[in-house]
């Protein structure tokens, strides 16, 4: 396995529930490094961009608003094979399915406010960081 970076956002429902910290020890105990880290209120346009991927899907408009509704915590986790130990200590998309012990299992509300954002592949991985972070910054 190889050590790699992957992209994390802290959603707002879980920014608002307070629970910024208690993600991140999730994310250090499981040996990933934060090494890069900001908060922002996400712009439409922002919002848009990122999720463009999920454009023709019927939550799409309400995945936005809801990304956009508070700040988010947007951070860039290194370790070994970080993007599937990250997806693997998120849980499944849906809270419901998620295995408990997981970040959405016990932080999500729904399948749309989920708590966690965590890239998918190194491509994805690689688009998203350099969305929101300059080549200084990571
Ligand atoms: P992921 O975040 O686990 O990778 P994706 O399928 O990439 O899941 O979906 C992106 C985000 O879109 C999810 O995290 C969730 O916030 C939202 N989402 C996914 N499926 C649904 C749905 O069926 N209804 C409402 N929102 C959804
Ligand atoms: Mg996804």
């Amino acid at each position: 396995m190889a050590v790699l970076r992957t992209l994390s956002i802290i959603k707002p429902d879980a920014v608002n529930k307070n629970v910024i910290g208690k993600i991140l020890d999730r994310f250090e105990s499981s040996g990933l490094k934060i090494v890069a880290a900001k908060m922002k209120k996400l712009s439409q346009g922002e919002a848009q961009a990122f999720y463009a991927v999920h454009k023709a899907r019927p939550f799409y408009n309400e995945l936005v608003e809801f990304m956009i509704s508070g700040r988010v915590f947007i951070s860039v986790l290194e370790g070994e094979d970080a993007i599937a130990l990250n997806r693997e200590i998120m849980g499944a998309t849906n809270p419901v399915e998620a295995k408990p012990g997981t970040i959405r299992a016990e932080f999500a509300d729904s399948i749309q406010n989920n708590a966690v954002h965590g890239s998918d592949s190194v491509e994805t991985a690689q688009q998203e960081m350099t969305f929101f972070f300059s080549p200084d910054e990571l």
